[in-house]
C-alpha cells in the first residue's frame, strides 16, 4: 500500500469474496495479485467480514471484504485483469450463485456509468448486498453515489443487516465474529 498513486487517476471499488477451502488465503492471495501490479494503488481495505450465502443458500459461509484501489487501467482493462486472478486463484465456472474460490466484482469506476456486455458499473446488485453495503461503509462513512444517494440511504435500505458479521478488522485483529454484527 506504499506505492504511489501519481499517475493513477481512477478510483475504484472492488468487492472480494471467497467460500472455498481456505478463504481468508484466497483473499490475500487477490490482494497480493492487485498489488504486484504497477497499475494499481490499493489506498483503503475494509475489513474481512463472514457472511451468509445469498443466492443458493445451501453453501458456505463467504468471507468478503470491499478495497479502495486507484488504477491507470481502464474499466475494461480492469475486468480482464480481476478475471485472470479468478481464473488463476482457481475459480470455476459452476453453478451461476455457487461457491467460488476467489471472486472479484467491480463496484464503482470513478462517478462512470458503464453499460457493456460483460461489465455493468455501478455494479448492479451492489445497493441491495449486505455483504457490499456494510465493508464499502466502513471505508467511505459518507459517500454520494453518482444517483446523489448517500452510503447511509442504502445502509437504510437494507432489508437484512443479519448474516454480515466482522471477522478480522482491517488493522489484523480478530473479531469475535457471530456475535458482534
Ligand atoms: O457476488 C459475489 C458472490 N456471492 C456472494 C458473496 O460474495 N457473499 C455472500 N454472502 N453471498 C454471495 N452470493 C454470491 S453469488
Amino acid at each position: 500500500m506504499n506505492k504511489s498513486s501519481c499517475g493513477l487517476p481512477n478510483v475504484v471499488y472492488l468487492s472480494l469474496g471467497s467460500n472455498e477451502e481456505d478463504r481468508e488465503a484466497h483473499l490475500q492471495y487477490a490482494m497480493n495479485k492487485l498489488n504486484e501490479s504497477k497499475h494499481i494503488d490499493i489506498v483503503n481495505v475494509s475489513s474481512v467480514y463472514e457472511t451468509d450465502p445469498i443466492g443458493y443458500a445451501e453453501q458456505p459461509s463467504f468471507l468478503n471484504m470491499v478495497i479502495k484501489i486507484n488504477t491507470d487501467l481502464l474499466a475494461e482493462q480492469l475486468l480482464k485483469l480481476t478475471q485472470k486472478i479468478e481464473l488463476d486463484g482457481g475459480r470455476r465456472r459452476g453453478i451461476r450463485w455457487g461457491p467460488r474460490t476467489i471472486d472479484l466484482d467491480i463496484l464503482l469506476f470513478n462517478d462512470e456509468n458503464i453499460k457493456l456486455e460483460h461489465l455493468v458499473v455501478p455494479h448492479p446488485r451492489m445497493f441491495e448486498r449486505a455483504f457490499v453495503i456494510i465493508p464499502f461503509k466502513e471505508i467511505e462513512a459518507n459517500y454520494v453515489f453518482n444517483n446523489g444517494k448517500s452510503i447511509d440511504y442504502y445502509i437504510r435500505q437494507l432489508s437484512d443487516k443479519e448474516g454480515v458479521y466482522k471477522w478480522k478488522s482491517s488493522s489484523g485483529e480478530d473479531a469475535s465474529g457471530r456475535s458482534e454484527s
